[in-house]
């Protein structure tokens, strides 16, 4: 008998070694210590025992199932213990694993640029303003000073809609849409950033899509000093305060008297190089000041009031701020191209 409960006793402890999780671990208790177990299975076998062997028995018996309760007890702990260890490991949060990289797009280069002029003409009190980009035959060309049969248009042809509406081929029709507007309250000081189009053919410098800057000054006593001195600080602001600006005579139809603006080569400083071939000389944009025709074409009084106007090239500004020798790379989407322009947001 006692042979019996000792051999009973060290294969439930071996079994004990054996279970792995709580299912296992009832199903062991009820294999041997329950009421149909195997240990109260040799304890009915007791009444066989003679008087004297049964309490030593019976004792031995009560201490194998004490030991076997506790080896349960302290086999459970463990195993709770295992189970909260594996827990915890896959829980574990590794802040050292590199995270995901997702692609992170930029502002594109032209984007970029008009950003900047606009902060430049906002610091010195212009407001932004933009416009239609299919325009009226009237805004774009005759309130311009440019009549149907003006040699000018051939200069700006453009995609017609209709006869008398198009896309617009300078930022300059804002002028117009502007005056009609403010008249007859000065003083006006906007600029008009927009995409205009022209059917010129695609090379290095020209692109039949292109964005323009205008700019529009009309108060009383505005003179062309006040031109120079607000182009002056464009200039240095974008290409840096070394920068000087020359106005040479030129002729648009909206403006009286008319010059192109050029800057002093930011790549050579003047001094002559392939890009201002040799003349150390840059064109920038046109300007003027605004007609007595447009003025009055919008209501005001020329002898009252008088203004100064701009257009500016973006692609062209932003060809020579960054030093980019061909205009289509703004139209390409060439990644590698783009990349360069990525810093920040
Ligand atoms: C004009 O468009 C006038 N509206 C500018 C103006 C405004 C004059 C206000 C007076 C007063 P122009 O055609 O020169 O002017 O164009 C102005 C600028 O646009 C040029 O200096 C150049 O930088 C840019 N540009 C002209 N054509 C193209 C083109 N095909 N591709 C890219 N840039 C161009």
């Amino acid at each position: 008998m006692e042979e019996t409960l000792r051999e009973l006793e060290r294969r439930a402890l071996q079994e004990l070694e054996q279970c792995e999780d709580s299912n296992q671990l009832e199903a062991w208790r009820l294999r041997f210590l329950g009421k149909k177990g195997q240990l109260t299975a040799v304890l009915r076998g007791m009444a066989k025992l003679s008087e004297d062997e049964r309490p030593r028995i019976g004792r031995l018996a009560n201490e194998i199932r004490d030991a076997l309760e506790e080896a349960r007890v302290s086999r459970q702990d463990a195993l709770k213990e295992k189970e909260r260890r594996r827990r915890l490991e896959s829980e574990r949060l590794d802040v050292t694993v590199p995270g995901w990289r997702f692609a992170v797009g930029g502002l594109h280069p032209l984007t970029r640029i008009i950003e900047e002029i606009e902060e430049i003409f906002l610091g010195m009190g212009f407001e932004i303003r933009e416009g239609p980009e299919v325009e009226l035959d009237y805004y774009n060309f005759e309130a311009l000073n440019i009549p149907k049969d003006h040699p000018a248009r051939d200069m700006q042809d453009t995609f017609y809609i209709t006869e008398e509406i198009l896309m617009r081929t300078h930022t300059s029709p804002m002028q117009a849409r502007t005056l009609e507007k403010t008249c007859p309250s000065v003083p006006v000081k906007i600029i008009v950033p927009g995409r205009v189009y022209r059917r010129d053919e695609d090379d290095a410098t020209h692109s039949h899509s292109f964005v323009q800057v205008e700019g529009l000054m009309v108060d009383r006593g505005v003179r062309m000093s006040d031109l120079k001195g607000v182009l002056t600080v464009f200039v240095r602001g974008m290409f840096g305060e070394d920068r000087q600006i020359r106005l040479r005579p030129s002729y648009f139809p909206f403006t009286e008297p008319s010059a192109e603006v050029d800057v002093s080569c930011p790549l050579c400083d003047g001094a002559g190089c392939r890009v201002c071939k040799g003349s150390g000389w840059i064109e920038i944009l046109g300007a003027g000041m605004v007609h007595p025709y447009v003025l009055e074409k919008a209501g005001y009084d020329p002898d009252e009031v008088s203004g100064f106007a701009f257009g500016l090239g973006v692609e062209r500004t932003a060809m020579l701020k960054y030093g980019i020798d061909d205009i289509r790379h703004f139209y390409m989407n060439d990644l590698h191209f783009l990349r360069q322009f990525r810093r920040g947001l």
